[in-house]
């Protein structure tokens, strides 16, 4: 059973293996960069991590996994995040021991931040019974597409509301989608014919997708901006190629705020920025 936490960018997963608590994009470090810009703001870390604990004490998880993006900087390791992203998990070991990170595009180099007894996972993701759950920067692995639902994190959505006066609201949301199976299946056995079998040989293990609907989660670190699901960016595509491909129909995908309020399809929210 998939249960998002009222009012936090978080899921609890239930009823296959250990109650799990999945949290994503943490961005350890984003505030080190600020200050090359001449921005100084003081480490936002022991917030993220109070706020991590409030959730754990909440939802009593016996295993937290973070799907991808624990630090900011992308292959090498800033000198604070030398100092956060120890002190972070050092903490957080107190109080849940079962600590796992599927990898994101932001965590080149992050083994010699973690206690050994952190497990980080390839960026295609894991199964966990029925749910396949992976960070999103890279395709879900073949094995996913066997699970009926997925979760992924790495585009932080939004959505922007405006009004006639030019205010604009953003508030981070939660995505649902229909995955198209047949899509699905064309684009692995594409992939397949182009990396593995040599030309003119057929696809030995044809792919047949249960997967059948989407979640996007929001990001954890609420100091971070996220990108508007509903707001038309000239010509930038989504940093997903999942969301990229025709196997996701983002258009009719539901649309929730964190406090679970229903706000509606992407296509008709689409009407309401600008
Ligand atoms: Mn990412």
């Amino acid at each position: 059973m998939l249960t998002p936490i009222k009012d936090y960018p978080a899921i609890v997963i239930s009823g296959h293996g250990p109650r799990t608590l999945i949290i994503s994009d943490l961005h350890i470090g984003w505030e080190i960069g600020l200050s090359k810009k001449g921005i100084h703001v003081p480490s936002q870390m022991p917030r993220l991590r109070r706020r991590l604990i409030r959730l754990i004490s909440k939802t009593s998880p016996n295993r937290l996994i973070v799907l991808g993006d624990v630090k900011h900087t992308i292959a090498k390791t800033e000198l604070g995040e030398w100092r956060d992203v120890p002190q972070f998990f050092s903490g957080l070991m107190k109080e849940i021991r079962d600590i796992q990170i599927v990898r994101g595009n932001h965590d080149g180099n992050l083994e010699p931040l973690l206690p050994s007894t952190i497990h980080i996972h390839p960026a295609p993701g894991i199964a966990l019974g029925d749910l396949g759950v992976f960070h999103g920067h890279t395709w879900p692995s073949k094995k996913l597409l066997e699970c009926k639902t997925l979760l992924m994190a790495h585009v932080h959505p939004t959505v922007a509301l405006s009004d006639t006066f030019g205010y604009r609201m953003v508030a981070p949301v939660w995505i649902k989608a229909r995955l198209r199976s047949r899509e699905l299946a064309r684009i692995y056995e594409e992939r397949q014919t182009k990396t593995r079998t040599p030309r003119g040989a057929s696809v030995e293990n044809p792919v047949r997708p249960r997967a059948k609907q989407l979640f996007v989660m929001p990001c954890f670190n609420h100091f971070l901006g996220g990108r508007p699901i509903n707001k038309p960016s000239k010509g930038r595509k989504y940093i997903s190629p999942l969301l990229r491909s025709k196997a996701v129909d983002l258009d009719q995908a539901d649309v929730s705020l964190l406090d679970g309020s229903f706000l509606g399809k992407t296509e008709q929210l689409k009407t309401l920025t600008r």
